[in-house]
């Protein structure tokens, strides 16, 4: 291998064939197809719809599920299909993590055979997007004070709440829906056109903006009691799915951070200051030597993690370690990026205060850092310490 930045890492030494030629197609695509539109989309605050579509001709919804039209792969072969897609943009990760590691999974997990026929071939495909209601206005790290409510009536529920937050709201056309009921926590699939349920999409952010965020409002929303999800009871039915986007955000902020990293170093290369380029100064080079350092560290955690995971061995603590580690990491390292960019880093010019702005949602959702240390606080001490 030449060197640069890759030969350092010469991570492909430790992916099999298979590994690689899933990674190199899903570049492919988000690079060749999707990245050219992405820094419209972000300035615009857009996310197509027909994205959805792409992405499901692609495969990549699901992919680590079996059956029901999902590809079937390995877990390491979603975590690199995570890091190529986010390396383009975390909205783009964001689309495919809701809708194959939450909406899809809780189907696959917790729905009945009718369930998974209805919906998960059409939501592989990309015909069918789904999305995965737990957050509320007053109850985000923890859910467990959610006031959402599912009452049992006329044989069916009538849901009232409100969701906040949803990635995918506003595009979706069926939402997995966590609220309270007299049996604990339960899932519901409510289509979008159901009476009594509304979406609002969450304007004016400034991460994520190629991104659907959205407000779900359910008033009286009565669905058949068909809707349940009879395989999950209690909190541990939504957690669960968690662990599974925890899982392809681990992966998936290596790509941020690699396509901040490769940016600060073209622009070193060539930018002069003082006469030469100022990747010759000493410090631009710490800076991007430490960057290298903490991407290549992430990357073995992941792939590590990856092994467990498809071993059947990981636990959700070490997957809140690998999010806690590898998101930190890769926000300082879009931060580092963007200051060697001078003051072209504060532009859209260049993808690097795109991923950093980005990267701070992806810090706060799917449980937050602080969230996050407090998991692997307990595992290492036996003793909970959020409340
Ligand atoms: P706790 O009493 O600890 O647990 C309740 C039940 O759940 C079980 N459990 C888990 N099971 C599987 N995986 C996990 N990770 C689990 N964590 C807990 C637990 O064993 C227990 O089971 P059982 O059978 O004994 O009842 O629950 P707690 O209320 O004390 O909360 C613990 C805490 C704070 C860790 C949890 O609430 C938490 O993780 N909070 C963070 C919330 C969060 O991450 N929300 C994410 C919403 S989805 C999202 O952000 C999507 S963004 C995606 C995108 O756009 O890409
Ligand atoms: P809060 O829980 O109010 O936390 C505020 C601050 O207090 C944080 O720093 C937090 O770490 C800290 N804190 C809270 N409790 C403790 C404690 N015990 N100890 C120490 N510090 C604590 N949710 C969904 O259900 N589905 C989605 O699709 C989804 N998509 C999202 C997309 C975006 C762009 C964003 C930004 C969020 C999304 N979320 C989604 C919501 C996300 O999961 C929550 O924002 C997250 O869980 C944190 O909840 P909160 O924002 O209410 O913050």
């Amino acid at each position: 291998m030449a060197p640069g930045p890759r030969a350092l890492f010469d991570l492909d030494k430790l992916l099999t064939d298979d590994e690689r030629t899933v990674r190199d197609a899903v570049r492919r695509f988000a690079t060749d197809k999707v990245l050219p539109r992405v820094p419209d989309w972000f300035e615009r605050g857009i996310l197509p719809r027909e994205l959805a579509t792409e992405c499901g001709a692609m495969g990549l919804f699901g992919m680590h599920l079996q059956g029901y039209g999902c590809a079937g792969m390995t877990a390491v072969e979603y975590g690199l299909a995570c890091m190529e897609l986010e390396a383009v943009d975390s909205g783009l990760r964001s689309l495919v993590s809701v809708q194959g590691s939450l909406a899809m999974t809780a189907i696959h997990r917790f729905g009945t055979e009718e369930q998974k026929n209805r919906w998960l071939p059409k939501m592989a495909a990309g015909e069918v997007v789904g999305c995965f209601g737990l957050t509320e206005p007053d109850h985000g790290s923890d859910p467990a004070g959610m006031r959402t409510r599912a009452t049992a009536s006329d044989g069916g529920w009538v849901l009232n709440g409100t969701k906040m937050w949803i990635t995918n709201g506003g595009i979706a056309d069926v939402a997995v829906v966590w609220a309270r009921t007299d049996e604990g926590v339960r899932g519901f699939l409510v289509p979008r056109d159901t009476p009594g349920f509304t979406v609002r999409d969450v304007t004016r952010k400034l991460s994520l903006r190629a991104s659907v965020t959205s407000e779900l409002v359910f008033e009286d929303c009565r669905v058949p009691a068909a809707s349940l999800l009879p395989g999950a009871t209690g909190l541990r039915g939504p957690l669960s799915c968690l662990n599974e986007a925890r899982y392809g955000i681990l992966w998936g902020v290596l790509g941020a951070a690699r396509a901040c990293f490769d940016a600060a170093r073209e622009y070193a290369l060539t930018r002069e200051q003082f006469g030469r380029p100022i990747a010759g100064f000493q410090l631009t080079q710490r800076k991007l030597v430490d960057m290298q350092l903490e991407l290549t560290k992430g990357l073995l955690l992941a792939l590590h993690l990856g092994r467990l995971k498809d071993s059947g061995e990981i636990t959700p603590q070490q997957v809140s370690m690998g999010k806690l580690n590898n998101v930190r990491e890769a926000l300082a390292i879009a931060r580092e990026a963007r200051t060697i960019l001078g003051a072209n880093g504060v532009t859209l010019d260049y993808p690097v205060i795109r991923h950093m702005n980005n990267l701070e949602s992806v810090l706060t959702y799917e449980g937050t850092n602080e969230i996050q240390t407090l998991i692997v606080g307990q595992e290492l001490t036996g003793l909970p310490a959020y409340s």
